[in-house]
């Protein structure tokens, strides 16, 4: 499953997921023996999706790997689509290189014209080895960074015109009564310009029917108002599904009408005041890696909504796209981001971070445009933002974003609020911080606070709500004791309690996100030293099995 509703649904889709062809390249000769012709002999059966450390033999391979498989087209004109490759792709059909991409959590497409009907021959090369300069993410991160075509692929045949894209935008009135929706319809086509027949219906009402002219690239703008629009709202998910279509092609996708603002110290939902709750969660399993089964998401979703959370920040990287229709329908609020992590002055101030960091919030965004779920953009996370560098590219990408979306809020997350100087451009600040788990102790908690609101208050920016975006406790699951050292259940437990408590009780604080969900694999080398190359700090660990800091936090959040 791609998505929760056919959005293609005059397409006859393909999907190429299945065992294809496999073969490491740790000394990256599959160019120059030119592997995209004769792929090697000593190739193996691999899954797709799937990450290949999830596959026997294959758990701490990080680099160069080639995938193989096969197709049968119908039509003279498709698209590949590929929804997530780790790394750097590079896509050659029939030994021809048709196209390459760049990052891990969105997908990208390839237009094949002019193409033979009968089987074609399909080479994918996987670089996935990070470095520690310009990579997103960069070799140290606190994940395990797993390699391989980890979400499906997809053969879309189309005719001489198709739908490109449906891009929707829309204004609510002042009393969030009615709603003015535009569409822009953009076409594909392999023809000069020819005559269509277009419709367009929301919720299986014709709302727009007639001739237009469709060439390569144009684009169709279209109106129409909705008087008793029923909003989207965490306790009424409500999902208008928009439609267009031409004879050959239908193009559908499902949105939800809802005004998210940060003003005065306040984070609305249709003009009422929201306390975030919820925590930070990794798409991620040991025994799957990024490649979540669906029924995974599900459960997931199921756990954090029984939890008493009304948000999960998507901590680091865009989710899979299914994983955001569950949200849409299930009325959970989501702070998306790109795997920005952790990056350093000299690395910030790199011109390929720069350009790959705006190439990966673009396609977040225009990925994701339509989600009521996403209620925010998340720049980065803990980069130097007091540095000269943090400061210019915060500025570049926050402008970018808001070129692309200006109806979300902007935030990032970091661990440096006392000193940072980009907060200018966060809308709604988010901090992550520590203070009784990596230093210092509990009671330390409110003087930290108090000179933050002061900071704010300073330099005139304590109009913006502030919420904790990342806090917690490592513990191991099932070490229980009397004393509650670290790294004990009952530690985290007590933690949670002290913290949670604490950040209700401050006025100035519009919500909490638990650092976090579920127990993770640490990075590769467990460079960060964690007991059994875990990240630890889960409410549950990593096969969801509860801790007792469980019904601690869903104690504070049903109360
Ligand atoms: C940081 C980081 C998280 C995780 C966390 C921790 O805040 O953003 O990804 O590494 O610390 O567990 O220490």
């Amino acid at each position: 499953m791609i998505r929760l509703f056919d959005q293609f649904s005059k397409r006859d889709i393909t999907l190429l997921d299945g065992v294809w062809r496999f073969n490491t390249d740790p000394k990256k000769v599959g160019v120059t023996e030119k592997w995209f012709e004769i792929f090697p002999e000593t190739s193996i059966d691999m899954v797709v999706p799937s990450c290949w450390n999830n596959q026997f033999g294959y758990f701490q391979y990080d680099g160069l790997a080639w995938y193989q498989t096969t197709f049968t087209s119908s039509k003279a004109t498709n698209k590949l689509v590929f929804h997530g490759i780790s790394g750097q792709a590079e896509v050659y059909v029939d030994g021809e290189h048709v196209g390459s991409h760049y990052g891990g959590f969105t997908g990208f497409e390839v237009l094949l014209k002019d193409f033979s009907e009968g089987n074609h021959t399909l080479t994918i090369s996987v670089d996935s080895e990070p470095n520690d300069l310009n990579t997103i993410p960069l070799i140290e991160a606190d994940w395990f960074h797993y390699g391989g075509v980890t979400r499906s692929v997809e053969l879309m045949p189309l005719d001489d015109a198709w739908i490109d894209t449906l891009k929707i935008d829309y204004v609510l009135s002042p009393d969030l009564s009615a709603v003015d929706v535009t569409c822009a319809v953009t076409f594909g086509s392999v023809v000069d310009a020819t005559d269509e027949d277009l419709a367009l219906t929301i919720d299986g009402q014709k709302v727009f029917t007639g001739s237009v002219t469709v060439a390569d690239g144009s684009t169709v703008t279209l109106q129409h108002r909705i008087d008793a629009v029923t909003l989207w709202h965490t306790n009424n998910p409500h999902l208008y599904v928009i439609t267009a279509a031409i004879d050959e092609d239908c193009y559908t996708d499902r949105i939800g009408f809802r005004k998210i603002e940060a003003k005065d110290r306040k984070i609305l939902l249709n003009g009422e005041e929201l306390y975030l709750q919820g925590v930070n969660r990794h798409e991620e399993h040991p025994d799957f890696g990024f490649s979540m089964p669906f029924q995974l998401m599900k459960k997931d979703l199921d756990i954090i909504k029984y939890l008493g959370c009304n948000m999960i920040r998507g901590s680091h990287y865009p989710n899979a796209p299914i994983f955001l229709d569950l949200m849409d329908q299930e009325g959970m609020l989501f702070w998306e981001e790109i795997p920005m992590w952790g990056f350093k002055e000299h690395q910030l101030a790199n011109e390929i971070t720069i350009e790959r960091g705006l190439m990966m919030h673009e396609e977040m965004i225009k990925r994701d445009y339509h989600h009521p779920c996403v209620i925010m953009w998340g720049l980065h996370n803990e980069v130097d933002t007091d540095t000269d560098a943090g400061y210019n590219i915060t500025r570049i990408i926050s402008e970018k974003v808001r070129s692309l979306d200006s109806s979300r809020p902007i935030t990032y997350a970091t661990n440096r609020a006392d000193r940072d100087i980009c907060l200018e451009f966060a809308d709604i600040i988010g901090i992550n911080k520590y203070i009784g788990w990596y230093f210092q102790g509990l009671d330390d908690w409110p003087a930290y606070l108090q000179n933050f609101y002061d900071k704010t208050a300073k330099e005139g920016i304590d109009d913006k709500p502030i919420i904790m975006s990342e806090f917690g406790a490592g513990a191991v699951a099932g070490s229980s004791s009397f004393e509650s050292p670290k790294w004990s259940e009952n530690f985290q437990s007590d933690y949670l309690d002290f913290t949670l408590g604490l950040y209700k009780s401050e006025k100035r604080i519009n919500g909490a996100l638990v650092w976090q969900y579920c127990d993770i694999r640490g990075s590769k080398w467990n460079e960060m030293g964690r007991p059994r190359n875990f990240n630890n700090k889960g409410l549950v660990n990593e096969y969801r099995q509860p801790k007792r800091a469980f019904d601690m936090v869903k104690h504070h959040f049903s109360s």
